[in-house]
C-alpha cells in the first residue's frame, strides 16, 4: 500500500473561493485522493488558508477592519463552502497558529545557521507620506517585462513575470497615491543560487514525467539563473522575526517573514496540527522517501512550489520533495477571465444560493471536472452546465440507474433478480472476462448469454483498467470520459436487451439482464463517487448497501474498491429501495437568470434577489425638488424638525427626523428632495404631508440636495 501525501495551494483568506479557483487546484486534487483511498491507498491531503501577506492587509484596510478579522471572516467562509462542496482535506487549518510560526522559524533558523540566508542592506521603495516601507503589492506601475500598467510590486499579473520591485516603471503607492521615494532598508536575502545545480537536475529528472507547463517555467528559471531573493518584508503582520535563534535582533525590529517564504510550510505545519490531533506522527508523511509527495497548484503559483519550495525542503535536509506539481491552467467564465472588480465570476458559497439541493453540487463537480484547464485554459459557461446535466449525467448516467431500478421494482418485487439455471454461473464467468483476447472463451460466454452481455462487461473492464491508468497521468478529463463511456455502454446494454419485451416472452432472460444492470448501477456509483459523491452515496442508499466515496477517515481503507467494482456483488433476491431521480433537467430560465447575473450592470449589487423591486415599483415613488422656506424644533420632540417647504406653487408641512443634525436656521433656503405622493401621518400631534429623503451612515445623517440650484417641484427620477 503506497502513502500519498496530497497539498493544494492554501488560498489566502482574504477572499471568497471562487469557480476558477476551484478547478485549478483543489477539485483535481481532491477527485485523485478519492480515488487513491477508494483504491485502498493512505492519503493525506493538507490544505488551509494563507493568513499572512500584504495580500490579507490591503484587504483589512479596506474593509477597515483589521487583519484577524479579516482571516477569521474568509477562513470560515472558505472552509464551509470547501465542505458543502466535498472537500475531503485530512486537515484544513491556518498559518496564523502558533504551530505554524514555529516551524517557519525553525526553518528561517536553520537556514541562518547553514549560511543560506545572508543580511543585506537594500535600497525599497518608501511613502514618506505613509511612513512605511512598501511591500510588493503596496505599490503598483508599469511591468518591466510587458508593459502592462497594473503591475505589482512583485509580479505581474499579465504577463507573470517575477522582479524586483525597483525594477517597476512609473511606481504608485498604493497607500497615499504617491510616488514612493527610495530608503534604504535591511532584510534577509535567501541565496537560491547555491542551489541552482541541485535544481536543475532535480528538474532534469522529472522531464517527460511533468507537465510540460510546469517543465517549460521552471526551465526558463533556471536558464536566467536563481537570484538571491530577500524572504523578510517591513510589515509587523506575520510571522515575526524578532526571537528566531540567530538573528540580528535590532535589524529584526518590525520584520516579519516573507509570505511565500511562510505559506509553503503551512503543508508541514498543518500535517503537525493532524498529527497531534490524531495521535499519528507527522514525520512518516514529510521524512520517508516511501512517500509520494504531490504539490496541487495554479499555473501562477509554478515558481514556488517547483522550485522554491524544493530548494527549501532540500537545504533544510531529510525531507522528501515533491515527486509532481501538476499545475494547471487557468479557467474563464462565458469566454472571459474571472474578475471580481467587474462582478465576472461565480463564488463557491453564491452557487450554493440558486443551487441548494446537493445533486447540483455532483453536477458542478462533474462540468468543472470536464472543463478541467489541464493542459490549455478553459472555459465554464452556464450553457455547458445545464447541457452536461441534461444530456450526460441525466441522460445517461442517471437515466440508466433509474429505468434499471424502476424496471427491478415494477418487475421482480424490488429485488435482484434471481438468475435462472441457464444463467446461474454468470457470476463466475463474469469475473473471467478479461482485456486480453481469450477467443475460445469469449465465444463460450457469448453463446451462453448475449454478445450484449460480452460487451458491456467488458466495457466494465476497460473503463475501469483505463481511469486507473489516467487517473496515475493527471488526466482526470480523459479518466471521466471513460467512465461516462460506462454509463453509456450500460445504457446501450438496457436498450439492445429490450427487457420490457422480453419479460412477456423469456422472463428469465429478463431476470438475467437486469442482474446485470443492477450490478452495473452498483459498479458505475463506485466509479463516478470520486467526481459526484453525492450521488454515489444516494444510490448506495437506494441499492441499500454501502459505498466507500472515497471520504476522509480515521483508519485507511485497505480494499482496492477500484478494481473490485468490476465484481458483480449484490446478491439475488438483496431487496433494493425505491428509486427517486438523480438529476432533475434544468430549464432554460434557470440558466439564463445565472448568466443574467454576471457584469458589470450588477457590480455595485447589494440586495438579495428577493429584494429586487422592477422598474414599475419605483415609478410609483414620486420624489421632487423642494425648497425649505421655514424650520423649527417641534415641542417635546428631540428629534423632530418641523419645516414647510415649497414644490412649485405650493407649500406644505413636512416632519423630518433631523433635530439632532442640524440647526434650524441652517437648513432656511435649503433645496432638499422628498417623496411628495406619501400619505399624511400624524407625528406628535402635527401632520407631515411628505417625507424628506437623507443619508444615513452609522447614524450620521445629511439631507440629499442636488448639485446645481433647482427650482422647487423638478422631478427626481
Ligand atoms: N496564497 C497564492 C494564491 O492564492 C498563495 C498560495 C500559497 S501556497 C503555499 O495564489
Ligand atoms: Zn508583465
Amino acid at each position: 500500500m503506497k502513502r500519498t501525501l496530497i497539498t493544494s495551494a492554501l488560498p489566502y483568506a482574504n477572499g471568497y473561493i471562487h469557480l476558477g479557483h476551484i478547478s485549478g487546484a483543489y477539485l483535481p486534487a481532491d477527485i485523485y485522493a478519492r480515488f487513491l483511498r477508494i483504491s485502498g491507498n493512505e492519503v493525506l491531503y493538507v490544505c488551509g488558508s494563507d493568513e499572512h501577506g500584504v495580500a490579507i492587509t490591503i484587504s483589512a484596510e479596506k474593509e477597515k477592519v483589521s487583519p484577524q478579522e479579516i482571516v477569521d471572516k474568509y477562513h470560515y467562509a472558505n472552509k464551509e463552502a470547501f465542505e458543502k462542496f466535498g472537500m475531503t482535506f485530512n486537515v484544513y487549518s491556518r498559518t496564523s497558529l502558533p504551530l505554524h510560526h514555529e516551524t517557519a522559524r525553525e526553518f528561517f533558523s536553520d537556514f541562518l545557521k547553514k549560511g543560506y540566508l545572508i543580511e543585506k542592506e537594500e535600497e525599497q521603495f518608501y511613502d514618506s507620506f505613509a511612513n512605511m516601507f512598501l511591500p510588493d503589492r503596496y505599490v503598483e506601475g508599469v511591468c518591466p517585462n510587458c508593459a502592462y500598467d497594473k503591475a505589482r510590486g512583485d509580479q505581474c499579473d499579465s504577463c507573470g513575470a517575477y522582479y524586483d520591485q525597483l525594477e517597476l516603471k512609473n511606481p504608485i503607492s498604493i497607500v497615499s497615491g504617491k510616488t514612493p521615494e527610495v530608503r534604504k532598508t535591511v532584510h534577509w536575502y535567501f541565496e537560491f543560487n547555491k542551489f541552482q545545480e541541485y535544481l536543475e537536475k532535480f528538474i532534469e529528472d522529472k522531464k517527460g514525467i511533468w507537465k510540460d507547463n510546469v517543465i517549460a517555467q521552471t526551465q526558463s528559471w533556471l536558464k536566467a539563473g536563481l537570484q538571491e531573493r530577500a524572504v523578510t518584508r517591513d510589515m509587523t503582520w506575520g510571522v515575526p522575526l524578532s526571537g528566531i535563534p540567530g538573528v540580528n535582533e535590532e535589524n529584526a525590529k518590525g520584520k516579519v517573514l516573507y509570505v511565500w517564504f511562510d505559506a509553503v510550510f503551512g503543508y508541514i505545519s498543518f500535517t503537525k496540527i493532524w498529527a497531534e490531533k490524531n495521535n499519528k506522527d507527522w514525520k512518516n508523511w514529510w521524512q520517508d522517501e516511501e512517500t509520494r509527495y504531490l504539490a496541487f497548484i495554479g499555473k501562477d503559483n509554478i515558481v514556488f512550489h517547483a522550485l522554491l519550495f524544493p530548494a527549501y525542503l532540500y537545504g533544510k535536509g531529510n525531507y522528501i520533495l515533491p515527486n509532481n506539481v501538476p499545475a494547471n491552467e487557468f479557467l474563464n467564465l462565458e469566454g472571459e477571465k474571472f474578475s471580481k472588480s467587474r462582478n465576472w465570476s461565480i463564488d463557491l458559497k453564491d452557487f450554493y444560493i440558486d443551487f441548494a439541493e446537493p445533486q447540483y453540487n455532483d453536477v458542478l463537480r462533474y462540468t468543472l471536472a470536464m472543463n478541467m484547464p489541464e493542459t490549455k485554459d478553459a472555459d465554464f459557461t452556464w450553457k455547458d452546465f445545464q447541457q452536461r446535466n441534461n444530456n450526460e449525467l441525466a441522460a445517461i448516467f442517471g437515466n440508466f440507474v433509474n429505468r434499471s431500478l424502476q424496471f427491478i421494482h415494477k418487475n421482480f418485487d424490488g429485488k435482484v433478480p434471481e438468475l435462472s439455471n441457464k444463467y446461474k454461473d454468470l457470476y463466475f464467468d463474469w469475473q473471467k472476462i478479461s482485456n486480453s483476447e481469450n477467443a475460445d472463451f469469449s465465444k463460450e460466454f457469448i453463446e451462453k448469454y448475449s454478445q450484449n452481455d460480452y460487451d458491456v462487461i467488458l466495457s466494465l473492464k476497460k473503463g475501469i483498467d483505463k481511469s486507473i491508468e489516467l487517473f496515475n497521468r493527471f488526466r482526470f478529463r480523459d479518466a471521466l470520459t471513460e467512465i461516462m463511456n460506462v454509463a453509456r455502454a450500460a445504457n446501450k446494454y438496457f436498450n439492445d436487451e429490450e427487457p420490457w419485451k422480453k419479460i412477456k416472452t423469456d422472463r428469465e432472460y429478463a431476470a438475467k439482464t437486469l442482474f446485470v444492470c443492477v450490478q452495473l448501477v452498483r459498479s458505475l456509483a463506485i466509479l463516478f463517487a470520486p467526481i459526484t459523491p453525492y450521488t454515489s452515496s444516494k444510490i448506495a442508499s437506494i441499492l441499500n448497501i454501502n459505498i466507500y466515496t472515497g471520504e476522509s477517515i480515521s483508519e485507511t481503507n485497505e480494499q482496492n474498491y477500484w478494481k473490485n467494482s468490476f465484481i458483480p456483488d449484490l446478491e439475488q433476491n438483496h431487496i433494493i429501495n425505491d428509486t427517486v431521480i438523480l438529476f432533475a433537467k434544468i430549464e432554460d430560465e434557470i440558466i439564463a437568470k445565472q448568466v443574467d447575473k454576471l457584469g458589470d450592470k450588477q457590480s455595485n449589487k447589494i440586495e438579495n434577489d428577493e429584494d429586487l423591486i422592477d422598474i414599475n415599483d419605483f415609478q410609483k415613488i414620486k420624489l421632487k425638488t423642494a425648497k425649505i422656506l421655514s424650520a423649527e424644533k417641534v415641542k417635546k420632540s428631540k428629534k423632530l424638525l418641523k419645516l414647510q417647504v415649497e414644490i412649485s406653487d405650493s407649500t406644505r408641512q413636512i416632519l423630518a427626523g433631523i433635530a439632532e443634525h442640524y440647526e434650524p436656521e441652517y437648513l432656511v433656503g435649503k433645496t432638499i428632495v422628498v417623496v411628495s405622493n406619501l400619505k399624511p401621518a400624524k407625528l406628535m400631534g402635527e401632520e407631515s404631508q411628505g417625507m424628506m429623503l437623507a443619508a444615513n451612515h452609522d447614524g450620521k445623517l445629511c439631507f440629499v440636495t442636488t448639485e446645481q440650484d433647482m427650482p422647487s417641484g423638478a422631478e427626481v427620477k
